[in-house]
């Protein structure tokens, strides 16, 4: 029997490389576009761990050079690899950043996605599309966000996911394609970006507990959230295209805490008292922010069986022992 073949966008970034070992663990052979630099080790970091040398026989990790931007590359290599499965991970995912590069974030988080599913339609194959849709769609809509709670972005980033999303819908609809949205709420593990909060915070532990820094500078410190593991999210991220159905699922842990709250049980992991590290600055607040996201999983609990184990102060436990392991410190 052949192996499923699967193509992910994005497999550099954190959820795109525990999407790839889960893949590889399957059997799937794995194909992944890599975005080009100047150094092109930066980028694939996070894949160290399954990366295969070009030159080894019976490998089933590829990777493309490629852009999300370059819809004649998505046509090509979608027409070439016939993959089975699609994963569009492909993102300015940075809130924060979206505001100061609102046009690239919209070229890139909105129009790479519907240049990819056109690029499906283009080359004529049967495949399953995973957009990765996002709890920052819901914006300022209150708690708890299920996938009845209607949308009200707040960031460029927000409002070229909900782009996204609804193209997503829409070639489902208008042209029967198995395309399918997971609404992720926030997913972290010690692979997240080290400028998002949760990383930057246990990071930060892990550096004043060894004595390279004292302080750590935050901005909102109210904002609520509903913190996953990512590697448990690529599970439903799967889950979502082995179904019978294509069906739209809020992908979340159902719990929730501030900002404050993680800082306080991360720096508390560490025998540190948080009020004595966490200063404010104004740079790290946002134009708008959004205050609350609570997600209600129930849906996709019942109709999938996906449920979170891992909630966010487990989490920010795993993610002290990593950050702390990573210099060489702690148990
Ligand atoms: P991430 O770590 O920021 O990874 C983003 C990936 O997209 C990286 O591989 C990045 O490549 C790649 N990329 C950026 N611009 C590109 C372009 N123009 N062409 C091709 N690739 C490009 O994000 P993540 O946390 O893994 O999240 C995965 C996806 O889920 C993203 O779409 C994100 O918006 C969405 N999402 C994330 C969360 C979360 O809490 N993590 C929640 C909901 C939705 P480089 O490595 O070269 O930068
Ligand atoms: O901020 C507050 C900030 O940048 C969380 C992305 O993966 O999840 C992520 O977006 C909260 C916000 O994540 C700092 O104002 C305070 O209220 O870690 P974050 P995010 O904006 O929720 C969603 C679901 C995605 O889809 C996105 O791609 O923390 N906050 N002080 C701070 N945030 C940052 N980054 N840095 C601070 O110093």
């Amino acid at each position: 029997m052949t192996a499923k073949k699967a193509l992910i966008t994005g497999i550099s970034g954190q959820d795109g490389s525990y999407l790839t070992e889960l893949l590889l663990a399957k059997d799937y052979e794995v194909h992944g576009i890599v975005r080009h630099t100047s150094s092109l080790i930066a980028n694939t970091s996070r894949l160290a761990p399954v990366y295969q040398d070009p030159h080894e026989s019976g490998r089933r990790l590829f990777l493309h050079k490629g852009d999300v931007t370059d819809a004649g590359l998505l046509v090509n290599l979608i027409r070439d690899i016939r993959p089975e499965e699609i994963y569009n991970l492909a993102a300015q995912s940075h809130v924060r950043v979206s505001f100061d590069l609102p046009d690239y974030t919209a070229n890139v988080t909105a129009l790479g996605a519907i240049r990819l599913l056109e690029a499906v339609r283009a080359s004529g194959i049967d495949t399953r599309v995973y957009q990765a849709s996002t709890s920052e769609m819901f914006g300022l809509t209150a708690p708890p966000q299920d996938e009845r709670a209607p949308f009200h972005p707040r960031s460029p980033y927000g409002i070229a996911k909900l782009f996204a999303h609804w193209s997503t819908v829409n070639y489902r609809e208008s042209y029967g394609m198995f395309a399918v949205s997971g609404i992720a709420f926030n997913h972290e593990s010690p692979r997240r970006g080290e400028t998002f909060v949760t990383r930057k915070i246990t990071r930060a532990v892990a550096r004043i507990k060894a004595g390279i820094e004292k302080r750590v500078y935050l901005g909102n410190l109210d904002a609520v959230r509903d913190w996953g593991y990512a590697p448990e999210y690529v599970e439903a991220m799967w889950l979502m295209l082995q179904h019978s159905e294509p069906v739209d699922y809020v992908v979340a842990t159902g719990r929730s805490a501030t900002v404050r709250d993680f800082a306080e049980a991360a720096f508390a992991h560490a025998g540190l008292d948080w009020r004595d590290h966490v200063e404010h600055d104004d740079r790290y607040e946002r134009p708008a922010d959004v205050p609350e996201l609570i997600g209600d999983p129930s849906k996709i609990a019942r109709e999938i069986g996906w449920k979170a184990k891992v909630h966010w102060d487990e989490l920010a436990r795993i993610m002290v022992d990593a950050d702390r392991a990573a210099l060489g410190e702690g148990a």
